[in-house]
């Protein structure tokens, strides 16, 4: 059976912001050691993090140092003589740790491993201590505090070489799990320019995750979509848009109203054309907001890889006579041919400010959301030309159970014909809708999913500003 220990932590500082899976990797240091050391009977430890001027006051107090140390121990017992009677339901206090965070997250980089992986050794190095090891007093023991600690992080998965052991990856485990670092920066970037120029693929292949669909079909994107990129201490907020175009209805008044109002509010724009050669009237239309924004601007040219390299060129010196961009940047965001470049262009935007969103948190947009635009991709994936760009998807039913999902869906089309395709005969189109979507939902949520898809018709819903309220094109308050 296993030992349920009490594990206690206590946070006593502002230094680094410690998320929860930072906490629970602690506690499964903390419980792998004791499990190594072979104690059959459930322990009681408390954990204080504070930062390097409290530990400093601890040690000049404690130990007459007075230097910042990684991690104190205060054993309750002496040489680990670990005694006294225990009550069913009981743990044996053993003693009491101090972890500065602040001291972890610069050997960590001294080191050159993960944070957790720092973390964990300090918990295990002092549950050594705690069970009565002491490196200081023995090289005996400061030879076996040494092994054991590794052995035990590699047992949860915190070796040394690579972060996890295949069978130890989690969820929970594999969310990136990155401190807080002190000096934060942030750029927000909007991403503009017309339909089906790439602008959702770029946003995607930086993130590393779909957050925003895509398809063949120009007007995919309908709304501002956010996608969170954070590295080292910087983080980038992209606003992927919908592509610029003559609205010929209310939903694409609303879609035109979303891309222009993402320009404002953020520190620089990046516009994105496919080799053209020269610039059409919407894309003139595009660099003159932009100029009007006064905001700097990165050119980005997509689709390298389908391009004519002669073409290429022209399209880039014309451009460059419409506009003083800030540079002007080929890629390719199938690819991902340059979007290192991109990247590291965009790091002049940032500003010294705290981030706005949590290190592991990639999109705004809420899961039930994703998975209502989940479904429209399919349906403009595997649906003709005319249907696609009247469509709705709302979420009706959304339960979660512990290892299902249970979602009814309803999609609204124009016309009782587009009914009749979007169902299919026999159901089939529908189904296979269905199918295709179930796969991706379930990939995201990481848990079965039952899907339920109905089709309802509602005439001109795109024309009605009450259907287009109710269909979740909502103006941000
Ligand atoms: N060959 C190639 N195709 C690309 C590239 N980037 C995007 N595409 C394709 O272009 C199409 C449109 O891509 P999206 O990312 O949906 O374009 P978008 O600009 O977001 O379009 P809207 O949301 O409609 O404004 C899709 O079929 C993509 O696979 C690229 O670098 N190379
Ligand atoms: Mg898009």
């Amino acid at each position: 059976m296993k030992i349920k220990n009490k594990i206690y932590t206590k946070n006593d500082q502002k230094a680094v912001e410690l998320s929860s899976t930072q906490r629970s990797i602690l506690k499964k240091a903390i419980n792998a050691a004791l499990e190594f050391e072979e104690i059959d009977f459930p322990c009681e430890i408390s954990v204080s993090f504070v930062d390097n001027a409290q530990i400093q006051k601890l040690n000049a107090h404690y130990r007459q140092k007075d230097t910042p140390t990684d991690v104190l121990s205060f054993p309750l017992f002496e040489d680990g003589d670990l005694d006294g009677e225990l009550a069913e339901g009981e743990a044996l206090a053993i003693g009491d740790i101090v972890i500065s965070v602040e001291k972890a997250v610069e050997q960590a980089a001294e080191y050159g491993h993960s944070f957790e992986r720092e973390l964990a050794f300090l918990a295990v190095h002092s549950v050594l201590h705690l069970l009565g090891y002491d490196h200081e007093q023995s090289v005996d023991d400061e030879e076996y505090m040494k092994e054991s600690a590794e052995e035990i992080l590699f047992n949860i998965g915190l070796a040394r070489e690579g972060y996890l052991k295949p069978e130890s990856k989690k969820v929970e485990d594999i969310i990136s799990i990155i401190p807080t670092p002190i000096n934060q920066k942030t750029a927000f970037i909007s991403i503009i320019g017309r339909p089906n120029v790439g602008k959702s693929t770029l946003m995607n292949y930086i993130l590393g995750e779909k957050v925003a669909i895509v398809s063949k079909k120009p007007q995919t994107t309908r709304g501002q979509i956010k996608g969170i990129y954070t590295k080292d201490s910087n983080q980038f907020v992209f606003l992927d848009t919908p592509g610029i175009h003559k609205p010929k209805n209310k939903l694409g008044e609303y879609m035109m109203k979303e891309a222009n109002e993402s320009i404002a509010g953020t520190d620089a724009v990046v516009f994105i054309v496919e080799s053209n050669e020269t610039p059409n009237n919407g894309e003139v239309d595009i660099v003159n907001k932009i100029k009007a924004s006064k905001l700097p601007c990165i050119l980005v040219i997509n689709k390298v890889d389908i391009a004519k390299k002669d073409k290429l060129l022209v399209t880039m010196d014309n451009f460059s006579k419409l506009c003083d961009f800030k540079s002007i940047i080929p890629i390719s965001a199938l690819n991902g041919e340059n979007v290192d470049i991109l990247l590291k262009e965009l790091e002049q935007f940032l500003k010294d400010e705290n981030w706005f969103f949590p290190p592991d948190m990639i999109t705004d947009q809420p899961e039930r959301v994703i998975v209502a635009e989940i479904i429209r991709e399919k349906l403009l994936r595997l649906l003709d030309e005319e249907i696609p760009h009247g469509i709705a998807v709302v979420i009706e039913e959304y339960t979660e159970k512990k290892d299902l999902v249970s979602i009814r869906a309803e999609i609204y089309c124009e016309k009782e014909a587009h009914k009749k395709i979007i169902i299919g005969k026999d159901g089939l189109a529908l189904k296979k809708v269905a199918t295709y979507a179930r796969e991706d939902i379930e990939k995201l949520l990481g848990k079965k999913v039952y899907l339920n898809l109905w089709v309802k018709v509602k005439k001109n819903w795109r024309d009605s500003d009450l259907n287009l309220n109710r269909l979740g094109f909502k103006e941000e308050k």
